[in-house]
């Protein structure tokens, strides 16, 4: 298979290049460092050594596997790149990381809402239009969010429910209530492949995906040039990831609130195997159909106290500490999405435990001489305090 993959230097988007490239598939990265950028700019970095570049991540994978994955830097907002690379590779399946993955970031200011905004719609408004007219059979395989739905108060369907009404019944898409503006913008672009599917008969999965966590796959340990990102600071770095590196490095796990904010998560690892069986059996022409790609819930709390049992059998002193909630969000709510989809294509999840929780430990602490303490502590609120000036 011919697969394309935006975003294809991030967190998921480098190990799944891989994935695909090690089992034979033809495959092709593209990405604007937007990733490598935000961090940078923010004054952290990937615990991970990484290389400097998709070209050299390219070579070392090259030199080690003797296969080649295609690499472009490009920007998915720049139209002529998008055309450009449709034109060229005629892809048969589209895998799309390649937004602004960060609700913290989306929250920080006007200019980082309009920017992850812009970059996410327009970005995949620009996909929809190369597959409806480059390669039309494709298989857009778009990373979603379980945050588009919010935390309703009844159990979260796999994107669409049946609403009985004044007597009459339909199935429609499930309601969304996005937690951030980068959820929002999940959402925007989740109504815009619905109706390219529908009107152009383009073919779509969304994988609304939870909170993943991990830090290494099967690709990933051939061999350290390989290794994927690991972020930590606030903004990039997702909850467990971040509770295990901060047990590592004696800092405090920054519970936000009280803890009972409940989430979907996954292994780094499943997320490989959700987009691989997605793309093995894919949407039919005219089908958008959405997969709740999550394998347990957890709360904050939860994956806290686990962290810190974890620590404690390998000696680890670790401290629970509830900072103040930086982010407008339920504490305390009911939560039960379906996750049925992908189970029944095959996915064998990989459940969260305490050796699992040390082998990331374990993991973290060969860099942890890397870690920058400075933007670990929640910096971004949601709402600004009465009287705080408006920011640009
Ligand atoms: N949280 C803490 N302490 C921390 C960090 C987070 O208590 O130090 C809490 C947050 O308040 C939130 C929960 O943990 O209630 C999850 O936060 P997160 O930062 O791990 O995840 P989130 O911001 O929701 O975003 C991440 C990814 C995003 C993806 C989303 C899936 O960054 O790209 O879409 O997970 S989901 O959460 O299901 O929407």
């Amino acid at each position: 298979m011919r697969v394309l993959i935006l975003g294809g230097d991030g967190y998921l988007g480098w190990p799944t290049a891989m994935r695909f490239s090690q089992r034979g598939h033809e495959v092709h990265a593209l990405d604007s460092y937007l990733r490598r950028r935000a961090v940078a700019e923010l004054g952290s970095d990937s615990l991970t050594p990484i290389e400097p570049s998709l070209p050299a991540r390219a070579e070392a994978w090259k030199e080690v596997t003797g296969k080649e994955i295609g690499v472009t830097h490009g920007d998915v907002t720049d139209w002529e790149v998008v055309e450009g690379a449709f034109r060229e590779l005629q892809p048969e399946a589209v895998v799309h990381y390649g937004e602004m993955p960060s609700a913290p970031y989306s929250m920080r200011s006007r200019a980082h809402a309009v920017f992850t905004q812009y970059n996410n719609v327009i970005g995949t408004l620009n996909v929809l239009f190369a597959i409806r007219d480059l390669a039309p059979n494709a298989h857009l395989i778009k990373l979603g969010t379980m945050g588009e739905y919010g935390t309703p108060d009844i159990d979260i369907e796999e994107g669409f429910i049946e609403i009985t009404h004044k007597g009459r019944t339909d199935t429609l898409p499930f309601p969304k209530q996005p937690g951030s503006l980068y959820h929002a913008s999940k959402v925007h672009d989740s109504v815009n492949i619905h109706l390219a599917c529908k009107d152009w008969g383009l073919r779509s999965t969304d994988l609304n995906q939870g909170v993943v966590y991990g830090i290494e796959t099967d690709e990933t340990k051939l061999d350290e040039r390989l290794a994927t990102r690991f972020d930590y600071d606030e903004q990039f770095g997702t909850t467990l990831n971040r509770f295990c590196l901060q047990a590592v490095i004696g800092h405090p796990l920054t519970v936000y609130g009280t803890g009972g904010q409940t989430r979907g998560f996954l292994n780094l690892v499943d997320t490989l195997q959700c987009v691989e069986l997605a793309a093995t059996y894919p949407a039919s022409r005219g089908e958008y159909r959405v997969f709740n790609q999550f394998t347990e819930s957890f709360s904050v709390q939860q994956l806290a106290d686990l962290v810190q049992r974890a620590g404690k059998e390998v000696g680890l002193d670790v401290e629970i500490q509830h900072v103040e909630n930086p982010r407008v969000e339920a504490e305390d709510h009911y939560y039960n999405p379906a996750h049925t989809k992908l189970l029944d294509l095959g996915l064998r999840p990989t459940h969260l435990s305490e050796t699992l929780v040390e082998s990331m430990f374990e993991a973290i602490r060969r860099h942890q001489g890397r870690v920058i303490r400075d933007h670990i502590m929640p910096e971004t609120r949601w709402s600004p305090r009465a009287g705080e000036p408006a920011t640009s």
